[in-house]
């Protein structure tokens, strides 16, 4: 097996991927794009055009894949590990699946609009954005309250999608304080050695983050090992 993850340490998408890479300690190498480099754009840019990361190149298949939720399937299948993040009941994997999308679509997105208004000072009315985080929110609070991991009896693609997602959210728009639910399902997952692992390589870069100061202290400090 020979995969490059094309990505940054800072990127909530790639931290999707970075998980369920670390959930089964699949080996890969790094290629840090930094989109304020031209020549890294570019490259990015020839990879898949749209110029989003993550992007996965599998050298084996001589293929690259974009889309972290078509990465972590693909590696699923192509490279299991002894943890499957899609399982095989279809039923399961239908509702990891749609779990995965509201991550995507209904808390990573919003919160990408409000964080990307802060980076580039537009000052634009987000009255939209923080209403669809905080319906959210509602529906999380509700149906963690019957649940460990959001989509599967076991930590899943879903939840891949959920750490990052709601990790930078609640610095945009911190979780209700009643809602003991969501608050204890967010603790769950930073507690997950993969997803501690994302948060202490993002550490050094947390400072580029425009809203690093809601960044809890606990998150920001140097690993033990460091
Ligand atoms: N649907 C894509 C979204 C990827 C995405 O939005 N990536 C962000 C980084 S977290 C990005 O590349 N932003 C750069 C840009 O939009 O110019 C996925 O799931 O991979």
């Amino acid at each position: 097996m020979s995969l490059t993850l094309y990505y940054h340490p800072l990127a909530s998408f790639c931290h999707k991927v970075l998980i369920a890479l670390y959930e089964n300690g699949t080996e890969f190498e790094r290629r840090i794009i930094d989109l304020a480099d031209a020549a890294d754009s570019a490259e990015l840019q020839a990879l898949w055009p749209i110029g989003k990361f993550p992007i996965l190149r599998d050298h084996a298949q001589q293929s690259d894949l974009p889309e972290s939720s078509i990465i972590i399937e693909y590696l699923d299948r192509r490279y299991p590990g002894t943890h499957r993040l899609v399982p095989d009941d279809w039923e399961i994997a239908l509702e990891v699946r749609l779990w995965d999308r509201f991550f995507d679509h209904y808390v990573q997105v919003p919160m990408q609009r409000i964080v990307s208004d802060r980076l580039h000072a537009t000052n634009g009315d987000l009255t939209r954005e923080r209403s669809t985080l905080e319906t959210a929110y509602g529906m999380l609070e509700r149906r963690m309250a019957s649940r460990i991991w959001v989509a599967s009896p076991d930590f899943s693609m879903a939840d891949c999608a959920a750490a990052p997602a709601l990790f930078y959210a609640r610095t945009v728009l911190p979780f209700p304080d009643d809602y003991g639910h969501l608050n204890a399902y967010f603790d769950r997952l930073v507690q997950r050695p993969s997803f501690q692992r994302v948060i202490d390589e993002a550490k050094p870069w947390f400072s580029f983050y425009p809203f690093a100061q809601a960044i809890e202290q606990r998150f920001r400090q140097a690993p033990d090992n460091a």
